[in-house]
């Protein structure tokens, strides 16, 4: 439950993760729609993760999937590669671009801070201490406390038991969200619903209750996770250092906040975390990209989603970290 890993596909994708929460799974199931192999990578449960700092240059969360010396950040960043890369599949059958990323702004969001309250509280008696000390402030805020999860657990319970009955509404008529093949939304959903399934004990007759969801999870597992093989988190290192970034200048006239390549700045996660600096050199509605340079691995181009992300430039205010407004019962949704 515990392992970390970073992937890389055969194109030289290395990814890091955290099954405990799995993003990674998201992820992970993509390379099952697409048939992708891939490197897995395994990282420290805890930071510091010194095999991966000089690849992300700060950024601490999981996974992170490396390509040579491009190292995208966040699951958007990375999901956005893959699909580039390997447009077939594709994860919008019938043309569902665009606004199935919308989808991830509540499961990544609202749903995954229910499942995460319910699935932590479930294991926080026996999760090792420094586990909780780490994970609790990072997606609760640094107001975080066991008894308060416990004591937030049953209504969010009752929540995810509304938003699940949407999803097996949904899959009451098809098998998967937006038809017969497997797409974003799939993916988006599945790795808050493994997360719960492989957790909630079988005498707790929770998820008898959306049938279609069950049987949507089975076709889901079902498609399995491509082909990984393991590689040392040290050859991953050795990876970027013999390759340069591949990402090119690209400018962005409509920008509301005018940023422009050539800029120093630094891109905090909004939910809090490090911050990671460099020099712009691609920009996008979507996407944020900056060069940096580590002793370790040389010059390697970073890239960040911009939603969830703040970008400021050096002689912007310091960066208050600013949680997002509590939400139901004070428990602050994270991603
Ligand atoms: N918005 C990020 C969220 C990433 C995230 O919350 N990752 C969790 C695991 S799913 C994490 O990093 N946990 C702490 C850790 O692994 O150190 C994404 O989509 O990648």
């Amino acid at each position: 439950m515990f392992d970390r890993h970073r992937f890389n596909d055969g194109l030289g994708n290395h990814f890091s993760s955290l099954p405990a929460v799995s993003g990674f799974r998201k992820v992970r199931i993509i390379f099952g729609i697409k048939d992708l192999s891939w490197r897995s990578v395994i990282i420290p449960r805890l930071p510091p993760r010194p095999n991966q700092l000089p690849l992300t240059g700060g950024y601490r969360l999981t996974p992170v999937m490396q390509i040579g010396a491009d190292i995208y950040c966040d699951t958007q960043c990375i999901i956005r590669e893959l699909e580039r890369r390997h447009p077939e599949p594709t994860l919008f059958p019938g043309g569902a671009h665009g606004m199935a990323w919308g989808i991830a702004q509540w499961t990544d969001g609202p749903l995954f801070s229910d499942v995460v309250t319910v699935a932590l509280a479930m294991m926080v008696d026996t999760m090792p201490p420094e586990f909780i000390a780490d994970r609790g402030p990072l997606y609760f805020g640094p107001d975080f406390s066991v008894d308060r999860l416990k004591a937030n657990a049953p209504e969010s319970r009752a929540a995810i038991r509304a938003q699940f009955g949407w999803m097996n509404e949904r899959l009451s008529s098809r098998d998967f969200m937006l038809g017969s093949a497997p797409g974003l939304p799939d993916a988006l959903a599945y790795y808050l619903v493994w997360f719960l399934v492989d957790r909630i004990p079988e005498e707790d007759d929770f998820f008898t209750q959306f049938p279609h969801l069950n049987d949507w999870e089975r076709r889901m597992r079902a498609i399995g996770h491509g082909t990984p093989l393991v590689m040392l988190d040290t050859e991953a290192l050795d990876v970027a250092a013999a390759a340069a970034p591949t990402t090119v200048v690209q400018t962005d006239a409509g920008d509301p906040l005018n940023f422009t390549p050539g800029e120093l700045v630094t891109i905090t996660p909004i939910n809090g975390g490090p911050n990671v600096e460099g020099t712009i050199v691609a920009l996008s509605a979507d996407t944020i990209s900056i060069l940096r340079s580590d002793p370790q691995v040389g010059e390697v181009c970073v890239h960040f989603p911009r939603i969830g992300y703040r970008v400021n430039r050096p002689q912007d205010a310091p960066n208050l970290c600013s949680w997002p407004s509590p939400r139901r019962h004070e428990v602050l949704p994270y991603d």
